[in-house]
Order: C-alpha cells, then sequence, then structure tokens
C-alpha cells in the first residue's frame, strides 16, 4: 500500500541564511542550526560551512560567523518569518534600530522557492542578497550554480561578480565531534 501524500516531507525549498558577531558567533550560529531542526512541517536538508566574514555596513564591529542552510517546509512564509524571529529573540537578539549593526543573531530568509514576495515585513528575495558575497558564497556550497535568484540571474553568474569579497572570507574548518550530543529541548512554538 502506498503512503497518502501528506505524509511525504513537506514541499518549499527555503534557504535561510544566518549571521552572528556577538556573543560567541559560532556557538550562536551552530544553536541556530539546532533549533532550525526542530522547526514544524519543516526537516532541515542542507547546511554550509561556517564563514568568517568581514562586516558590511558599519565597520567599528566584530567579523561576522555567516552560513546559509537549506529547509524544506510546509509553514507558509510569514509563519517562518515568525518562528525565525522567535528563534532571534531566544538568541537574546536586540534591535536598537541601527541598521546593519552588531548582533547576536539574524535569521534571514533568502529564497522561498521561486516566489517573489513584497509584503510590509517580508520581501523574498532578499533584497540584498544577491550582492553580498558572506550569503552567495555558502549558499553556493549547498545549491546547484544555475539556481535562479528571481529577478537577479544564475547564482553563479551573481557569486562571479563579487568574487574578491568571497576570496576574502575563510571558510572555518568543521567543528569537532562533541563529546556528547546534547539532548535538545523541544521547543515550543507559539506560531
Ligand atoms: N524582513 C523583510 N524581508 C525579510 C527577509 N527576507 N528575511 C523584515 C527576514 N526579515 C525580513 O530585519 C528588519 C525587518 O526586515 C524584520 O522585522 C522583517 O520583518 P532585522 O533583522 O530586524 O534588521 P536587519 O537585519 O538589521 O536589517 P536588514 O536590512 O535585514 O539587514 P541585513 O540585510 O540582514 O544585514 N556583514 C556580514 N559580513 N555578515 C552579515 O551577516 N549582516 C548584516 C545585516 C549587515 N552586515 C553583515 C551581515
Ligand atoms: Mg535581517
Amino acid at each position: 500500500m502506498t503512503e497518502p501524500l501528506a505524509m511525504t516531507t513537506p514541499g518549499v525549498q527555503v534557504y535561510i541564511g544566518l549571521g552572528a558577531n556577538l556573543a560567541d558567533p559560532r556557538r550562536q550560529v551552530e544553536q541556530a542550526l539546532l533549533e532550525l531542526r526542530t522547526l514544524p512541517e519543516s526537516e532541515l536538508m542542507a547546511v554550509s560551512s561556517l564563514y568568517q566574514t568581514a562586516p558590511v555596513g558599519p565597520a567599528d564591529q566584530p567579523d561576522f560567523i555567516n552560513a546559509v542552510a537549506r529547509l524544506d517546509t510546509g509553514l507558509e512564509p510569514l509563519m517562518l518569518l515568525a518562528a525565525l524571529q522567535q528563534i532571534e529573540r531566544r538568541h537574546g537578539r536586540i534591535r536598537n534600530g541601527q541598521r546593519w549593526g552588531p548582533r547576536t543573531l539574524d535569521l534571514d530568509i533568502l529564497l522561498v522557492g521561486e516566489q517573489v514576495l513584497r509584503l510590509p515585513n517580508l520581501c523574498v528575495p532578499h533584497p540584498q542578497m544577491h550582492a553580498r558575497a558572506f550569503v552567495l558564497g555558502p549558499l553556493a556550497e549547498i545549491a546547484a550554480p544555475w539556481l535562479e535568484i528571481p529577478g537577479r540571474g544564475r547564482l553563479e553568474e551573481l557569486l562571479a561578480a563579487v568574487a574578491e569579497d568571497a576570496a576574502a572570507m575563510t571558510r572555518l574548518p568543521a567543528a569537532e565531534p562533541a563529546p556528547h550530543i546534547p539532548t535538545m529541548k523541544a521547543h515550543t512554538w507559539s506560531l
């Protein structure tokens, strides 16, 4: 007997950009990746390496740790945004109004399949992603070079245009296997 379709992994391919440059940023990103695994109706399909990157925007702030993850999810985009903002808050993210300022954790929805969304609080593709090496470099590790960024072009062409910045990023070696695997707490999601 075949399984009902509703039992299969949910559908739309979402790419999420992770960034942090305060309070042990590497740990912030690694912990956030564990939390992404707990999202309802979702499966974490791929995670890039972590990169140390120079800040874009105000220069008087620490380097960032950046990564990109692919999540296949049945959550509507605004529900996903709410869930990501819950994770940011758990990481002590404080919005002080400074554009592109330092943060404990930033989770950006980069792409939602091939959708273009221009909502008051959600723009997809993320408005700056096409010009940022710290997004395109990690994305290219886990997506096909011909991935189309709607309205912007193919990933490989966009990455070529920021090749100098991409070359200046430091790919971090994979973390040593933890001596023990911490038990994930079951997060409660109020979406
Ligand atoms: N919002 C709209 N579209 C989206 C989306 N696709 N994903 C809204 C997530 N949020 C989206 O975001 C402000 C509002 O954007 C949210 O309330 C949401 O409704 P925010 O996270 O509070 O503010 P922000 O992150 O400071 O603003 P912004 O413009 O999103 O900044 P970016 O683009 O995230 O850039 N340099 C390096 N090397 N690495 C970095 O990761 N990050 C930034 C922040 C600057 N420089 C960096 C890095
Ligand atoms: Mg952001």
